[in-house]
């Protein structure tokens, strides 16, 4: 089944088919010229995927108000739907990754069969310790796994465990932590004795893992709490998968982190010591703002993804890090949002298979900043639309995603079947 009609995408991709044919041909040629294979590219292009995170694609909010936006999803059923929309015009993102509570439903075999009838699989599971589900017997407003209190702690992994749990009858391969646990004052915790309470809850986590399973960790410098964080950066973060053991990795959010740090050189310490386990992309000006993914700094996504590819090709041991979306879509439809992510990230990759590797080295080699700069820069400046373009119409996914899905009313047809959500408080989802 297909939440969009066949029809509509090859009308729409009919439209387009002869300028596509045009421009990949005269890509083709350029990049012939600076020998790369374009259907090398796009062969690589198209086997790469993106998580979509289930609780994307309802409308996001500031801790100032939230606007609902129209048609939004009512339960994990609706977002499924939401998220196959994204699929099947991209056909960059096969898998969702699911956040419990929120997601949690009665009957896990029937979400199951459900997501395989939209041509969905499950990615790593995201636990919440961070707010208060309804009936909790002991409340996280002061902490959750590095919690002073050892029955919170315990609540605390109990749910991570119950994740794992939810996740294993899903097919999910891993579990994703990040806590909100901080303190706004100086003074108000002690941060070595929360940080080896933290460690200690980790440890009881991580012994509930299958051996299949790779356990994440991500760090966030600030917010909820605003002096510090627990999990604060990526020196905890390795800290932690240090001591937890080889199936523990850490996971680079690239909102949390102070602003002009540089992430892609993170990435790289993180592969190189074999902890990398996987990304949440967005993108930011001031902060962990949670925006489009390659929509503030494309450049700095391309950075990162030059190290991905980097040891991709020199095919680094233990290599093998999750890609999600973590973004709060708080003007746009996230549909629409979640789509042009899926291929800015599509782009990043494309862009950093394009570049000279060997002439690179050569460069940074005989100390010739200037021209390194330039055989790096040159894959970013390389339109590589064409490519992204071909490898989503071989696929069976829309040349024009955004044109296809507004040509096929999709956000109208599901405001009619969905009631509206009330105006309301503040609220980051
Ligand atoms: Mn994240």
């Amino acid at each position: 089944m297909t939440m969009i009609s066949e029809d509509v995408v090859s009308r729409e991709n009919d439209r387009r088919l002869a300028d596509l044919k045009s421009d990949y041909a005269h890509l083709g040629a350029q990049l012939a010229r600076r020998g790369v294979d374009i259907d090398a590219v796009k062969a690589k292009v198209a086997a790469y995927a993106v998580a979509v995170p289930s609780w994307g694609v309802g409308t996001g909010g500031t801790r100032f108000a939230r606007f609902p936006g129209e048609g939004e999803p009512r339960n994990i059923y609706d977002k499924l739907e939401d998220c196959a929309v994204i699929q099947e015009l991209t056909r960059a993102t096969p898998t969702v990754s699911l956040h419990i509570p929120w997601d949690k439903v009665p009957d896990l075999k029937e979400l199951k069969e459900r997501g395989a009838a939209l041509g969905l699989g499950f990615d790593a599971m995201n636990s919440n310790t961070f707010s208060d589900a309804p009936q909790q017997e002991h409340s996280y407003k002061y902490g959750s796994l590095s919690h002073a209190s050892a029955a919170t702690r315990q609540q605390a992994v109990e749910h991570n465990l119950e994740c794992i749990a939810i996740g294993n009858a899903l097919g999910s391969k891993a579990l994703t932590v990040w806590i909100g646990d901080g303190t706004n004052f100086p003074g108000q915790a002690n941060f070595t004795k929360s940080f080896e309470r933290y460690l200690d809850a980790m440890k009881d986590i991580y012994k509930g893992l299958p051996d299949d399973w790779r356990l994440f960790t991500e760090h966030k410098m600030y917010e909820p709490a605003f002096y510090s964080t627990v999990v604060q950066d990526w020196g905890s973060n390795y800290l932690i998968a240090q001591e937890l053991g080889p199936k523990a990795y850490c996971l680079v959010d690239l909102g949390h982190h102070a602003p002009n740090v540089n992430i892609e050189m993170i990435v790289a310490r993180l592969i190189q010591f074999k902890k990398l386990g996987g990304f949440h992309f967005n993108d930011s000006k001031y902060g962990d703002d949670d925006l489009d993914t390659g929509s503030i700094d494309p450049y700095r996504l391309f950075l990162v993804f030059n190290e991905l590819v980097d040891a991709e090709v020199r095919k680094a041991e233990g290599f093998s890090p999750a890609h999600m979306l973590d973004q709060s879509h708080n003007v746009t439809d996230p549909i629409e949002s979640l789509m042009r992510s899926a291929m800015e990230v599509c782009r990043a990759y494309a862009q950093g298979l394009i570049v000279d590797r060997a002439a690179l080295a050569g460069y940074q080699d005989g100390n010739d900043a200037l021209m390194a700069s330039e055989t790096l820069k040159a894959g970013f400046r390389t339109d590589v639309e064409p490519i992204l373009a071909m490898a989503r119409l071989d696929a069976g996914g829309a040349i024009d995603p955004v044109a296809t899905y507004r040509s096929a009313g999709y956000r109208a047809k599901v405001t009619g079947e969905r009631p509206a959500v009330a105006s309301g408080g503040g609220g980051i989802v």
